[in-house]
């Protein structure tokens, strides 16, 4: 059977085809408009990306490849006695459109083994900041260090013709993932665990190896890792950490730039860091009541005061989803069945039951509803992963596979650099007075 390498590249050379043919038959076609409002606010609902990985709808959620979490939980290959889905799994379909079998995945598990050697000066890079740093900020010096290794970059020097660049990319990219868990592991267990390393465990699958470098040998956490590294993986290409990969991989950046430049994104409060954000609101809400599990009525004060302070409430409202967030309510599904007694874990399901009413009463916020962030600390808390500035890390691990299988599309597409044009408040006095052109009408 053809390796994954070849399988992506006769996928892609279909669409590519396909594509051609699109856009000499309907490139004039309008697809919206776009309104003063949307350019000043973030550019919602405009549609000008293609990222073929995952798609996004607001009232249902995200679909890898046309499946949704629960689907992917049933069709994806397993663990030995596992139940949730392998991440291997995930990126194969992210990459090739199609559900892997058994063996396509152990192949991809294989194969990150293979790459997954980390040199010794990225070790050093990370020696070199002061241990207090964050996590985040050690994860993305690591993975620029790394950028030693990048084979676009060494072909790009060497004058590689275009036509290869999806090569050099897809090259980076598996190597990076292969990469990632040893490097997260190895900042976790310098900043918590007196610098007590792990070695890998070569008859793990990646995820499940991942977390014997963290240090957790329990079977259910690794299952826990499986189902996290699987459901943070991709949301489609408009949320910052996709959209700044996908850009700067525009310029030919490579693959270890573009992604320290998207999990620089991901570091922001409104993005992946809300995970260390939620989980920190939570303790510090039972410290100052004084309580384990506070009553619904201590909740609602408590975000009363969060927001009459002019904060958000963290873990809750997204720029597109409408609703409960499915990869919320498969980490909900997660802790019914492995740990419904747990205090904190009960805390967030009680906070799930008091926020969304209160939110919708102050008519601004378009979504009331928990996003992802809002669940995933307080799993992780029950099985000993309490350091929660750590967390967004482990989101960047898993975000890598999404984003990295969309830049191997993107350079196989042969997408241009993205350039959209930006104006000035000026032009747009001017324009409202029929003086000026906007650029593009
Ligand atoms: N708490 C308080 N206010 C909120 C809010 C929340 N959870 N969510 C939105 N709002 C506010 C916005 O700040 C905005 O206020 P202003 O008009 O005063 O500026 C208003 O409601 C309208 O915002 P919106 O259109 O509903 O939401 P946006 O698309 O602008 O923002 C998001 C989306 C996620 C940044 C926002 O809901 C938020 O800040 N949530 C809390 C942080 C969070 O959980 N982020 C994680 C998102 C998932 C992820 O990327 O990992």
């Amino acid at each position: 059977m053809a390796n994954t390498k070849e399988r992506f590249k006769e996928k892609a050379d279909g669409v590519a085809a396909e594509i051609k043919d699109i856009l000499k038959e309907h490139g004039s076609k309008k697809i919206g408009e776009v309104t003063l409002s949307q350019i000043y606010q973030g550019m919602r609902g405009i549609t000008g990306l293609v990222t073929e990985t995952s798609l996004l709808d607001a009232q249902e959620g995200i679909r890898f490849r046309g499946f949704s979490i629960p689907e992917l939980q049933q069709k994806l290959p397993k663990a030995n006695g596992g139940t949730e889905p392998l991440p291997e799994g995930l990126f194969h379909l992210m990459l090739l459109g199609e559900l892997p079998t058994e063996e396509d995945v152990h192949d991809i598990t294989a194969n990150w083994q293979r790459r997954s050697h980390v040199p010794n000066h990225v070790f050093a890079a990370i020696e070199a900041l002061p241990k207090d740093s964050h996590p985040m900020t050690q994860f993305v010096i690591a993975i620029m260090a790394l950028q030693t290794e990048s084979k676009f970059a060494d072909r790009y020097a060497k004058g590689m013709a275009k036509k290869d660049y999806w090569e050099a990319v897809f090259d980076d990219s598996m190597d990076l993932i292969a990469r990632l868990p040893r490097v997260a592991a190895y900042i976790y267990r310098r900043k918590y665990k007196d610098e007590d390393h792990i070695h890998p465990d070569g008859l793990l699958d990646w995820a499940g190896n991942f977390a014997h470098m963290l240090g957790y040998e329990d079977e259910t956490f690794r299952e826990l890792m499986r189902l996290y590294m699987t459901i943070h993986a991709d949301h489609e290409g408009g949320n910052v950490s996709a959209h700044t990969t996908h850009l700067v991989g525009s310029a030919l950046s490579d693959p270890y730039l573009c992604l320290a430049a998207g999990m620089n994104g991901l570091a922001g409060p409104l993005h992946g860091l809300a995970n260390q954000e939620v989980i920190k609101w939570i303790l510090e809400m039972r410290e100052e009541l004084g309580v384990e599990l506070p009553s619904s009525a201590q909740i609602d004060a408590y975000v009363r005061k969060t927001l009459s302070e002019g904060r958000v409430v963290p873990g809750y409202g997204h720029a597109v989803l409408r609703k409960t967030d499915p990869r919320f309510s498969a980490q909900m599904a997660f802790g019914k069945r492995h740990l419904p007694d747990d205090p904190l874990v009960q805390t967030v399901w009680n906070i799930y039951e008091t926020v969304p009413p209160i939110l919708q009463s102050l008519g601004k916020i378009k979504n009331p509803w928990p996003n992802v962030d809002a669940h995933s600390g307080a799993l992780l808390v029950h099985y000993g992963l309490v350091e929660y500035e750590f967390y967004t890390v482990l989101f960047g691990v898993s975000r890598a596979l999404g984003v990295l299988a969309s830049l191997c599309w993107d350079r196989a597409l042969g997408f241009p650099l993205e350039r959209p044009k930006s104006v000035t408040t000026e032009l747009v006095k001017d324009w409202l007075k029929g003086e000026g052109e906007i650029w593009g009408e």
